[in-house]
């Protein structure tokens, strides 16, 4: 059996890998290690049954904790945990500096102690910051470092040790950074499933300053079969970019999703612009593409259809995740009100 320790795995994205391993990795027995924060949720590993998936809760800045709960012959931890909202970060740092930057050094320390053969950082492709609007420049992973939020910060000082621990101590680690990810189980304090949500309740949607800021977005499924492929074939000490070739403006991406839902375009609400809000990310995926033999499957389209289609499908996970806490936030930073019913 291939032993994991997977931190974050009640998340959006963490959820989604495990998912993927029961699935495609029969050899695979994991431990899904999570604090359970506002945005974890245990709704979303409600349909995994398999006796080769292992819940604890517990947090990455416990040391005794995260090794009293790694395997005996662990062959990878896996990063997925982290506070991983921008506007979170720029109201308060505390937690992501605890989180994304303490806590990956307490995993980087076990890993050594106990011989893990392999660390996977799941970071971002802000680190590398904001790129020309409307030239034909990319972030490669020779990029330079410029985090402008705190959330960026923090992946970026993450990153900064994992690289510290692979070059000071022989840690066997791969880096994986990501655009904009989109698919079911997304806390809809996120853009795309926060204008669904509120499209379906016939909410007001709000949009950051002009609404051209542009990302990239990647269905999550893709985005986890890129991680798995730099698991499983990346070069030791690695950086990989993870990108769909999918460079979007944000108001794109709402009139797409109302025109889908069939909602008016009068629910959009130009608000105040984010703090520092950065103008574009786009990702080069090359090295990934050539080194990892990785391709996205999904298309924008085909993605956003069965992204609805999910949210449609459960309205009562959308319901219990509206009634948790980014009302007040929403409020209080943009003077937006959010039903909770
Ligand atoms: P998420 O907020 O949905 O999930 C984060 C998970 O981490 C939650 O289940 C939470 O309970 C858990 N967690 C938080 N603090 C913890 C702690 N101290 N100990 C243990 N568990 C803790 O985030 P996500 O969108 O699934 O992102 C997962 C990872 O991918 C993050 O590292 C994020 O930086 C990175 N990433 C996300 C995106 C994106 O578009 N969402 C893009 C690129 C990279
Ligand atoms: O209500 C909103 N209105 C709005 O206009 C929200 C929540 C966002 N926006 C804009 C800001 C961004 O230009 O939409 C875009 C996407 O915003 P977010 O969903 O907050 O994502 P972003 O800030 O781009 O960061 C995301 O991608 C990189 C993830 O949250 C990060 O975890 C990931 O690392």
């Amino acid at each position: 059996m291939t032993k994991l320790f997977i931190t974050g795995g009640a998340g959006f994205i963490g959820s989604a890998f495990v998912r993927l391993l029961l699935n495609e990795r029969p050899d695979v027995e994991l431990i899904n290690f999570d604090a359970l924060t506002y945005a974890g949720n245990l709704d979303n590993l409600a349909d995994l049954e398999s006796k080769r998936h292992h819940f604890v809760r517990g947090d990455i800045v416990v040391r005794e904790d995260v090794l009293a709960n790694l395997p005996q012959d662990c062959d990878a931890i896996i990063n997925f945990a982290a506070e991983s909202h921008v506007d979170r970060s720029i109201a308060s740092a505390g937690e992501f500096l605890r989180t994304n930057i303490i806590g990956t050094q307490v995993l980087l320390d076990a890993a050594r102690e106990r011989n893990v053969r392999r660390f996977v950082q799941v970071s971002t492709d802000e680190v590398m910051g904001s790129l020309p609007e409307d030239d034909l420049s990319y972030f490669t992973e020779d990029s330079p470092f410029a985090p402008n939020s705190p959330y960026a910060a923090s992946k970026a000082a993450a990153e900064h040790f994992v690289r510290a621990a692979h070059h000071t101590f022989g840690v066997d680690t791969v880096i994986t950074r990501c655009g904009n990810n989109y698919g079911p189980r997304q806390f809809p304090e996120k853009f795309l499933p926060l204008t669904i949500s509120n499209a379906m309740h016939n909410d007001t949607i709000p949009i950051y300053g002009d609404g051209l800021n542009v990302r990239d977005w990647i269905y999550v499924d893709d985005h986890c079969r890129g991680i798995l492929a730099a698991l499983e074939k990346g070069k030791s000490g690695s950086v990989y970019n993870l990108g769909a070739r999918n460079e979007r403006k944000n108001l794109e991406v709402v009139h797409s999703l109302l025109d889908t839902l069939g909602k008016p375009r009068t629910l959009l609400n130009f608000v105040k612009d984010r703090p520092g809000h950065d103008r574009r990310y786009a990702i080069d995926p090359s090295l990934a593409e050539t080194e990892l033999d990785w391709r996205p499957l999904e298309s924008w389209e085909s993605g956003l259809a069965k992204t609805i289609d999910w949210y449609q499908q459960n309205p009562t996970w959308i319901e219990r995740t509206r009634s948790g806490a980014y009302q007040d936030y929403y409020k209080n930073q943009y003077g937006v009100e959010v039903r909770t019913t």
